[in-house]
């Protein structure tokens, strides 16, 4: 099945100029890229993405990191994305990813982990409309799309 996934790649990962080789390995993965921003989210906005962590005791400093640089929201559009994605990006805690791994292969902290990606269908669509209006969001064809899918 098509799903879209909600990626967003975090102010680490940005000011170490590593979003253009993560958003690459999407691209060489066969994903399709539908929408993509950066912007510096305020703390309302950071709140209400990490809502389900608000009573966890590294809440504060996640949200306190999350708006302390820019980040690069993105729509990413794939057959089973979302687990796919889950599956490149690598555990939470990046000293447990995998190598080849996004996480793995880029970062060292949990509290620096370079990416987020939604982690179902119902935390993709509410990640996803927080962060773009649909007509922010770009449907269109990729030419290789029969090299890609059977
Ligand atoms: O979805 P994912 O990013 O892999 O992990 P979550 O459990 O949803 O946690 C969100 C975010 O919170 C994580 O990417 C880093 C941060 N965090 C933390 O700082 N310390 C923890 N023990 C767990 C998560
Ligand atoms: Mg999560």
């Amino acid at each position: 099945m098509k799903q879209r996934s909600f990626v967003m790649l975090k102010p680490d990962a940005v000011k170490r100029r590593l979003a253009g080789e993560v958003l690459t390995r999407f691209e060489k993965r066969g994903l399709k890229i539908i929408a993509t921003k950066m912007m510096i989210i305020d703390s309302d906005l950071a709140k209400k993405h990490y809502g389900e962590h608000s009573e966890k005791p590294f809440f504060k400093d996640l949200v306190n990191y999350i708006i302390s640089g820019p980040v690069l929201a993105t729509v990413i559009e794939g057959e089973e994305c979302i687990s796919l994605i889950r599956k490149m990006v690598g555990a939470t805690n990046p000293q447990e990813a995998d190598l080849g791994t996004i996480r793995g292969d880029y970062a060292i902290d949990t509290g620096r982990n370079i990416i987020h990606a939604s982690d179902s269908p119902a935390s993709a669509a509410r990640e996803i409309s927080l962060f773009f209006e649909d007509s922010e969001i770009c449907e269109y064809t990729l030419p290789d799309e029969e090299l890609i899918y059977e």
